[in-house]
């Protein structure tokens, strides 16, 4: 390939795909001619690291005593020092004699050798997790924990974790340029080609970050989504997660279609000049639409379980929290099921309703029912929207709920964190007025003072999940409650003008 410029410079034209697969070097040299009889500059040293080439040779040219001098550089592998290149002394040309071929083969062996120490066999891929912004360090290295666990969840090894906190953000990539040409060379380095971004990107962003780095590119949002589809059993649960990801999706089509569009927009009848581009996302919004009919359906279903279940004035408790919380465990021991709980964000998707044994609770007069216990997904920061619309008739269900248990782990660094999270979750969703407990629970992972101490400043009771021992005071206080609101509702159906908000509210209700 021969490039033509000038004095001033040369544009290279789109090198994207040259080369495929495994993030490797482009198998391109880069040979140009110095005027000044200057050694690379930085622009140079920036294309042979952004462009990933082979090597990048100036050979000057301006008939002084430098003449015929070549400099070159070329990147590295992997190393203690971690240099991104190696810049060769100058040489004459007439004594610039290496074989090639046989130089890059030994140099890509080289990288292929450090990329592979790092693969174990519990992870799907490696990636590198990136997160910048404004925020304080430490709050941005809280976030960047939780990333790492949910990036963990969905079977991704993180290999490393960039954190940058720029005076300004740039709008296009959001990390500059400069922070770009590490992340390649060191993605390059470890074989990784996914890189996963803390903080939401715009479909444009998205776009740019990809086409400039070459590497697969997701954010928080659509690394949640992923998990959701690999955890989702039920229609219903996988409905809800497809529906999700088209949704965030349709924006986001790559514009990299349009190329490909060119060749086989005419075929199959599609109507002239409609772009491939344009007929992926008429497919999307035709399967956007048809899954949201099915979720009318299932909704609807959903409806009529719900509405005998009030018939027959059951009592509803609702177990919610952020994931990971114990809400399964606390369910299964409840309830006497065997409802999956893993040590994983994200284990259940599928609410899951089971009966109450054996306690002391209010029930039905006419019946005899026993209240039952639901188990639901976990909150967490920065749901995203999508999941959120998606999972509305989930959600919806709480509202019916008579009683919210909700569920804290004591034992979590981030926990204030956590039930804010939950605070504002609920108001989102209109549950913050249905009678709630806090319960902390894997108290025995914390010292009995320290528990004390929390349950005491915010008003909660402690528990252990794993120990049935450990619920007395749970089990009392459901029962306790479970009796005022039947007692509430009594009178405000006595009450010809129902009962005011402030009346619940002023009885701890
Ligand atoms: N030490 C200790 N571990 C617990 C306790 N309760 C639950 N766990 C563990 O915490 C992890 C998460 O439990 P789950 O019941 O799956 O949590 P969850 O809230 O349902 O989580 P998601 O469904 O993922 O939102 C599991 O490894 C449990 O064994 C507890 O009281 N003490
Ligand atoms: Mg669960």
């Amino acid at each position: 390939m021969v490039i033509v410029g000038d004095q001033r410079g040369i544009t290279i034209p789109e090198l994207t795909r040259y080369r495929i697969g495994m993030p490797r070097l482009r198998g391109l040299r880069l040979i140009h001619t110095h005027l000044k009889g200057e050694p690379l500059s930085e622009d140079d040293l920036t294309d042979l690291a952004l462009l990933r080439l082979d090597m990048v040779v100036a050979l000057s040219v301006n008939g002084q005593k430098n003449d015929g001098l070549i400099y070159s550089a070329y990147l590295l592998p992997e190393n203690p020092e971690r240099k991104i290149w190696e810049i060769n002394p100058p040489f004459p040309l007439r004594q610039f004699d290496i074989d090639f071929l046989k130089w890059i083969q030994s140099l890509e062996d080289q990288f292929q050798k450090g990329q592979r120490t790092l693969t174990t066999r519990k992870f799907r891929e490696k990636a590198i997790l990136i997160s910048v912004g404004r925020e304080s360090r430490e709050a941005l290295e809280r976030s960047m924990e939780e990333l790492k666990d949910l990036a963990e969840s969905s079977g991704v090894q993180v290999v490393e974790t960039m954190i940058q906190r720029p005076q300004t953000i740039s709008h296009s990539t959001l990390i500059g340029t400069g922070k770009i040409k590490d992340l390649i060379i060191k993605c390059m380095q470890l074989g990784v080609d996914l890189i996963i971004f803390d903080q939401n990107l715009t479909p444009s962003q998205m776009a740019s970050i990809s086409d400039l780095t070459e590497l697969r590119v997701i954010d928080r949002t659509q690394l949640i989504l992923d998990i959701f589809a690999q955890r989702a059993h039920t229609r219903e649960g996988k409905t809800q997660v497809e529906l999700a990801q088209l949704k965030y999706l349709l924006p986001r089509l790559s514009r990299k279609t349009l190329a490909l569009s060119r060749l086989t927009g005419g075929i199959g009848g599609r109507g002239p000049g409609e772009t491939k581009l344009e007929i992926d996302r008429r497919r999307v919004r035709e399967r956007i639409s048809l899954l949201e009919r099915e979720m009318e359906q299932l909704s609807h279903r959903r409806e009529q379980r719900r509405a005998l279940r009030k018939k027959a004035g059951i009592p509803v408790v609702s177990v919610i929290g952020y994931t990971n919380a114990g809400k399964s465990t606390l369910v299964n021991l409840l309830t006497r099921s065997d409802l999956p709980v893993e040590d994983k964000l994200f284990a259940t998707l599928d609410t899951a309703t089971r009966r109450f044994k054996g306690v002391n609770f209010p029930r039905a007069e006419e019946n005899g029912e026993d209240p039952v216990l639901t188990d639901t997904v976990g909150f967490i920061k920065d749901l995203p929207r999508d999941l959120m619309g998606a999972f509305r008739p989930t959600f919806d269900e709480l509202k019916e709920s008579d009683l919210l248990i909700h569920l804290v782990d004591i034992s979590h660094p981030r926990r204030l964190d956590h039930m804010q999270t939950v605070e504002k979750i609920l108001v989102e969703l209109g549950l913050e007025s249905i009678p709630r407990l806090l319960v902390f629970n894997k108290e025995d992972k914390l010292d009995r003072e320290e528990v004390r101490a929390i349950c005491r400043r915010y008003g909660g009771i402690s528990i252990s999940a794993i120990h049935p021992e450990s619920l007395g005071s749970l089990l009392e206080a459901i029962s306790k409650k479970l009796w005022e609101i039947r007692l509430m509702k009594k009178r405000s159906e006595e009450t010809p003008n129902g009962l005011e908000r402030s009346d619940l509210e002023s009885n701890g209700i």
